[in-house]
């Protein structure tokens, strides 16, 4: 490969490297800087090398990478031209430092000898992304007489988004930076090909094996994983699974979890915990995990290895020696989950009554019926009623709202792939990031509904993600916003004591008047609002066949 233009052919051959490496999506946002990454990328999507996604937005661009990097597993490059467009990665890059998922940050720069003269868009671009990558190369600049100079620079880029070498943990993915410097001419006509390879993976680490003395439980917090479940049965474990686990199923979870850690007889009793994955959506985990007599294995996944109480072991891997499961250790958690469990589905309609031959009676039946039906949505109807309707070829995709943590409170096991950004539980990017996962799991024909449920203001944070180019396959999404008018976190936080009504509002509650119908319209995404039970399940479960907003008034 040969062309007037070395930046085209060092493009042409780090993309057909990264391709060569397992990577099959890429997210391009539009500049000049990087057009010769850009117009590689394009030339390999015409080929079916590569999956091309265009978002104008970089912050948008680099959550959208997130959200197909969360659900494939394999790294995706970012591409984007030099300047603010950068900067606008960061956060993105912070989630999946701390979240363990593999990201490509390709910014396309200036040479180095308009850097810090007053050129246009330069500025400080090499380590911009400071601690949070695993690997970050300020590159050469390609040129006509040196030849391939950054052969080898994808592979060793995919390797350590995926753990495999360079800084940190190993075993645990992150994001890399590709610092890619261009001289005119920025691009030339050139032929591109790629021949797709398989990502590289990890050997994987012999589990350290727990012996069965001590009274464990298993807590699995985000992306833990199935590996938890089936830790936690093959030790006959209790099950103390975030519902943003993907490990909240199976006969063990435990039901009203927070309670239960609370009790003295259950809770206090805790001699070991296994956690998988990053908890976060309680305060009782973190006091049981920052205990200092509690011996706490901490299952490798993301940025950092979960330690409170200091003297927390890190491994790669875990599993369990043979032998009898502590059956009364066990059964205490059962007895207590099972009163626990909260049923919220519609009572069952009186078939008594409404046959009755009493007329009296039969009216009242009909009345009862038609209450359920018109019965306004509240959080934990609203959870419930995402979780029922999805299914294992769907995903579901929490905001860092409080709708996560009632949906975390109320609702029983089921296996289904869940996805939250719990990395920095940040209420940005969640569009981004569900829109991400949704055209991740649904290529090459593959079924499936993705859904998000969030808060307004997490909704609203991520606006400009509806935006989805014309071209484009329109991905099957629902996203389910719950809207209190604002932040109503804060109404059950600390703040909620020391401020005044005003500033509360004013200053934490941000109430907004943005219409989300109008909104959705601007974006060409379908709407629906729905207030009833009955109508929230039809919407839900209604076939689906593009971007949809359904909007769920709440009380504050
Ligand atoms: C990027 C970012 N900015 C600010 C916050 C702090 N924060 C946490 S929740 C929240 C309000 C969320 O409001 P909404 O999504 O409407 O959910 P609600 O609390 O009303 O359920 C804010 C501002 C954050 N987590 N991330
Ligand atoms: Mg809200």
């Amino acid at each position: 490969m040969t062309s007037a233009s070395p930046a085209s052919d060092a493009a042409a051959e780090l993309l057909a490297e990264l391709i060569g490496n397992g990577v099959r999506d890429l997210v391009l946002s539009p500049g000049s800087r990087s057009q010769a990454l850009a117009l590689a990328s394009m030339a390999l999507a015409r080929s079916r090398a590569l999956r091309v996604h265009v978002r104008i937005d970089e912050r948008v661009a680099g959550f959208t990478a997130l959200g197909i990097a969360r659900e494939t597993g394999v790294p995706v490059p970012v591409v984007c031209t030099s300047g603010t467009a950068a900067g606008n990665l960061l956060p993105a890059a912070m989630e999946a430092y701390h979240a363990g998922v593999p990201l490509l940050l390709l910014t396309a720069d200036r040479p180095p000898e308009l850097r810090g003269v007053g050129a246009n868009q330069a500025t400080m671009q090499p380590g911009l992304f400071g601690s949070f990558t695993r690997m970050d190369v300020d590159a050469e600049v390609p040129s006509a007489d040196s030849g391939s100079v950054w052969a080898g620079l994808g592979e060793r880029a995919v390797r350590a988004a995926l753990g495999l070498e360079g800084e940190g943990l190993t075993g645990v993915a992150g994001p890399v930076h590709l610092n890619l410097p261009f001289r005119e001419p920025l691009s030339a006509a050139t032929a591109v090909t790629a021949s797709p390879g398989a990502a590289p993976s990890l050997v994987p680490e012999a589990p350290t094996v727990l012996d069965r003395g001590l009274r464990t439980v298993v807590i699995a917090g985000a992306d833990a994983g199935p590996d938890a479940e089936e830790l936690s049965h093959q030790g006959g474990w209790p099950l103390i699974a975030e519902v943003v686990s993907g490990a909240r199923f199976g006969r063990l979870v435990v039901h009203g979890y927070r309670a239960l850690l609370r009790d003295e007889s259950l809770g206090g009793r805790i001699e070991r915990a296994v956690v998988f994955g990053h908890p976060t959506l309680s305060r009782e985990v973190a006091a049981v995990l920052a205990r200092p007599e509690v011996e706490v294995i901490a299952v490798r996944r993301g940025g950092d290895a979960v330690n409170p109480n200091g003297r927390a072991q890190s491994v790669g891997a875990v599993s369990v020696e043979r032998g009898p499961a502590d059956r009364q250790w066990l059964g205490a958690w059962m007895n207590a989950s099972a009163a626990a469990s909260v049923d919220l589905s519609a009572p069952a309609p009186d078939q008594d009554g409404l046959y009755s031959a009493d007329k009296a009676a039969r009216l009242s039946a009909v009345r009862a019926e038609l209450d359920a039906v018109r019965a306004k949505v509240d959080r934990e109807l609203l959870a419930d009623a995402v979780w029922r309707a999805t299914w294992p070829h769907d995903r579901l995709v929490f905001g860092s709202s409080r709708l996560v943590r009632i949906a975390d409170q109320v609702l029983g096991g089921k296996k289904v792939p869940v996805h939250a950004n719990r990395g920095l539980a940040g209420i940005d990017g969640t569009v981004a990031t569900a829109l991400g996962i949704a055209v991740a799991s649904q290529a090459e024909g593959a079924a499936g509904v993705t859904r998000g449920l969030l808060g307004d203001l997490a909704f609203l944070h991520d606006a400009g993600a509806l935006l989805l180019p014309p071209d484009e396959a329109r991905p099957r999404i629902q996203v389910v916003v719950g809207n209190d008018g604002g932040g109503t976190i804060f109404d059950g936080l600390e703040v909620a004591g020391s401020a005044s009504a005003e500033d509360l509002d004013r200053a934490f509650y941000t109430p907004h008047t943005a219409n989300l119908r109008d909104l959705a319209a601007a974006y060409g995404w379908d709407f629906m609002q729905v207030s009833t039970r009955s109508a929230l399940d039809q919407a839900l479960t209604s076939p689906v066949t593009g971007p949809q907003i359904i909007e769920v008034p709440l009380a504050r």
